[in-house]
């Protein structure tokens, strides 16, 4: 791998003596690698990725989104004198001035790599239970979702076609349903069942995008805590990453989505189900920090339905990775054989643990916001 990794960094003009790399394991789509490089008497660390193309299916896009984001939020950085800061992503040009490489093996399989600068003595937290850190990690999505505001959303190209739209989560369920195998749908048999009877108010939020009830936004829509680089040191959030499918959305997604992965009381995919709960104290400090930077410009339908949202994003992902056990494991990666299986069940029981607690975690948000105008 060293050499492929090197062969990649040299199309980036990167120079100098490959020193040291590893595998980055967090993510679940993509291929990550850091590598670090030394020239003379300097070293250089970067971000090596290969994009899954079975997912992103047109790579020029999502780097065309990413491109003009990152140069968005850099310039707002610039204009408040914090030019070079570690705030916002740095990707690098090939000698084409393209922001990707398209490898193409002897066999003909093409691969799309990028690399960007790594944010030097920086973290990620998979799993945190200091307040401070959650509070860290929801005001940077908070605040990624505050700095896009005045970008064009529409302008943006939407890289996976209906990636929270439930209601089209819920029609590739039922189709990986009708085709599984007698084995795997055995073994999920009750989960299924009762993912089908959540199919209402899991859709609630999508049905009502289509009636015009929430207001679009540019959001990040992979909210996730370990995309959120924090400062080694300090912990606190410096910049968020993985912007492959920022596109427009609701503010729920991201909401939603972040507090369901890292407001619960155990891993994604915990497989000691009687531990899985959502953390109320957790929700607290990731709502605080989440609303701090968006809490005076919600509508009172967002307001209303932020709670909720991770109900809708816990039962949207508990829907996903069933799909995927069914469809026989062929999008997320997995360490063992039914490790989607384990995952959804974990997310099922998040997304009942919510419900059963939607009436604290209104007060939360309703401490967190003044809401200004109405649609
Ligand atoms: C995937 O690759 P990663 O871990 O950043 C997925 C998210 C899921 C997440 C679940 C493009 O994100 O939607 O929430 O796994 N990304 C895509 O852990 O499907
Ligand atoms: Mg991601």
């Amino acid at each position: 791998m060293r050499d492929k990794l090197i062969e990649i960094c040299r199309k980036f003009m990167v120079e100098g003596d490959c020193i040291d790399w590893r595998q980055i394991t967090n993510g679940l789509i993509n291929d990550s690698y850091w590598v670090e490089f030394r020239k003379g008497q300097k070293d250089r660390q970067f971000i090596v990725q290969r994009l899954n193309i079975s997912v992103f299916k047109d790579p020029e896009k999502v780097m065309s989104n990413i491109e003009r984001i990152t140069d968005f939020i850099k310039s707002k950085y610039i204009t408040s004198g914090m030019q070079g800061s570690r705030s916002y992503m740095t990707f690098y040009p090939t000698s084409d001035h393209k922001y990707y490489f398209l490898d193409t093996n002897d066999s003909g399989a093409e691969s799309y790599w990028r690399i960007s600068r790594y944010i030097e003595n920086s973290i990620v937290v998979d799993q945190t239970n200091d307040p401070e850190i959650i509070r860290e990690i929801g005001h940077a999505f908070g605040k990624f979702q505050a700095d896009l505001a005045d970008f064009p959303a529409e302008t943006l190209y939407e890289t996976i076609p209906n990636f929270h739209f439930t209601p089209s989560r819920y029609l590739d369920f039922k189709k990986a349903i009708r085709n599984a195998n007698h084995e795997r749908m055995a073994a999920a048999h009750d989960t299924v069942e009762a993912l089908l009877e959540l199919e209402d108010k899991a859709c609630l939020l999508s049905n009502m995008t289509l009636e015009g009830k929430i207001p679009y936004r540019v959001t990040h829509n992979d909210a996730k805590c370990n995309n959120v680089m924090l400062d080694e040191d300090t912990k606190k959030a410096l910049c968020v990453i993985d912007l492959d499918t920022v596109m427009p959305g609701i503010i729920m997604h991201d909401f939603g989505d972040g507090a369901r992965y890292i407001c619960s009381t155990a891993a994604e995919d915990s497989r000691d189900l009687d531990s899985v709960k959502i953390d109320i104290r957790k929700f607290k400090a990731y709502t605080e920090g989440f609303l701090t930077p968006l809490g005076e410009s919600l509508t009172h339908t967002e307001k209303e339905y932020l709670a909720y949202s991770v109900f809708v994003m816990a039962t949207e992902l508990s829907v996903r990775f069933m799909t995927d056990y069914l469809n026989g494991d062929i999008y997320f990666k997995k360490t063992y054989s039914d490790h989607n299986l384990a995952r959804a069940k974990c997310q099922l029981k998040l997304a009942e643990s919510v419900l059963k607690n939607l009436d604290t975690m209104n007060a939360i948000v309703d401490e967190n916001t003044k809401v200004v105008m109405a649609i």
